[in-house]
């Protein structure tokens, strides 16, 4: 006998086909699932629901065969920017290598100088219509990361910015500091001093505002070194606060080792990674997070060490890492698109990504990701024969509607539900 819910379960959802993208990506072909007060409290077979859910007075939502899945999770976007690099992107075309723009002052420090002139105001106005797309295409939970500001005042700006936008949409928003994103010319030629004021004076600053939910470095010959990396992340654990590392993007100077030997959350993009390195991300249960779309953008072609990570048997995201530099764009379904063609992924794998294991990249794990009991009741509706057809299409939404925490936010219930 199922065990009786308790009575206050308000509604159910029901006639779907429900992936739930738990840890055996289990799919219930003709499924329901209820919510009480925003969070799952049942999901099963139709016709197998405990009595109390039978009673006619449950808000019903008859979903008529569409697909459903967990809320999607994009964990690694540099969402808040202001301006664009298509000028930088048309030179890049020409020849120019994304190192060399740097070098002379362009690339980040070219979104730095535009995001310092911008008004909180004005970077929440530039990032909305790109969280809206996002929210459109099913997801329900992003990480925001600073990092075009590189002054104290910049930083923190960026930051209110992401929580303002995690305010004024459905959507979880989760803060990552990325001060050291690369070196300002405030500290030209003092990388040293310029990791020291994040680590002692930014980080605790922005902390003691609660505008911080993880610390994120840029490790990589371009930007800073792991010296450098460990220092901050002594700071960040001494805060409690996660870890996360942009690493081996374009060579490999050991980061990731580092990252995962100090518990980080996450490694991102990791194209210069090795097998050994996949192996402490799998030991560490740090999640190794696929950036195909910033591959593409860069017009790289030295790929992740995905058959290792796999063997390994390491938990792999996906994300956007929509920037306006190497990843213009707001599509996680583009994304995951990008990940299956060009990193060879199976579509369960990105399915996976850009669900479970992206909520434990935020330290989200248990609390959204998956459709199971006492988690997040944030799901997204497709209009889909198959579940094959998420990351089957470029350039297309086959998204219908989008429920965070019980509620409907974007879009519409399918026509003839009685409920609507
Ligand atoms: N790697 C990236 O993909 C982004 N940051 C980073 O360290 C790109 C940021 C940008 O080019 O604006
Ligand atoms: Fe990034």
């Amino acid at each position: 006998m199922p065990k009786p819910l308790n009575s206050d379960a308000v509604s159910l959802w029901h006639n779907a086909c429900i992936a739930t993208c738990d840890e055996r990506m289990r799919v219930i072909e003709k499924g329901a699932l209820a919510v009480r007060n925003g969070r799952i409290a049942w999901l099963g077979a139709v016709g197998e629901e405990p009595a109390d859910l039978r009673r006619a007075n449950l808000e019903r939502h008859d979903l008529q065969g569409m697909w459903m899945t967990p809320g999607l999770i994009d964990c690694h976007t540099h969402l808040v920017f202001a301006g664009t690099r298509a000028r930088e992107y048309a030179e890049r075309l020409r020849g120019a290598t994304y190192a060399q723009i740097a070098a002379r002052g362009g690339g980040i420090l070219t979104t730095m100088r535009a995001t310092r002139q911008a008004s909180l105001e004005e970077l929440v106005d530039y990032a909305a219509p790109r969280l809206a797309a996002l929210l459109g295409e099913g997801v329900t939970t992003i990480e925001i990361k600073s990092g075009y500001g590189l002054t104290l005042a910049d930083e923190a700006k960026m930051l209110r910015a992401a929580r303002r936008l995690g305010e004024r949409f459905p959507v979880t928003v989760k803060t990552t500091l990325l001060a050291a994103h690369t070196l300002p010319p405030e500290f030209a030629s003092r990388p040293d001093d310029y990791i020291d004021t994040i680590a002692c004076e930014w980080l605790p600053a922005l902390h003691a505002e609660g505008l911080v939910d993880a610390v994120d470095i840029f490790c990589e010959k371009i930007a800073f070194d792991t010296r450098q990396a460990e220092r901050l992340f002594d700071a960040a654990l001494g805060l409690r606060i996660p870890i996360k590392m942009h690493a081996e993007q374009l060579s490999n100077i050991g980061g990731t080792r580092l990252a995962a030997s100090r518990g980080a959350l996450s490694c991102d993009h990791l194209e210069y990674a090795q097998a050994a390195e996949a192996q402490a991300l799998a030991d560490a249960g740090t999640v190794a997070v696929l950036l195909p779309v910033a591959f593409y953008g860069l017009a790289d072609t030295h790929l992740p060490p995905i058959a290792a990570l796999r063997s390994a048997g390491a938990a792999i995201a996906v994300a956007t890492d929509c920037n306006p530099g190497s990843a213009p764009g707001a599509s996680l379904q583009l994304a995951m698109s990008m990940a299956t063609r060009l990193f060879a992924l199976t579509q369960e794998e990105a399915l996976a990504g850009v669900t479970r294991h992206a909520a434990r990249a935020l330290g989200l794990c248990g609390k959204c990701g998956m459709l199971a009991p006492g988690l997040a009741a944030d799901f997204a509706l497709w209009d889909i024969e198959s579940i094959e057809e998420l990351g089957y299409w470029s350039g297309f939404n086959p998204c219908h509607a989008v429920v965070r925490a019980g509620a409907l936010v974007h879009g519409a219930l399918p026509r003839g539900d009685a409920s609507n």
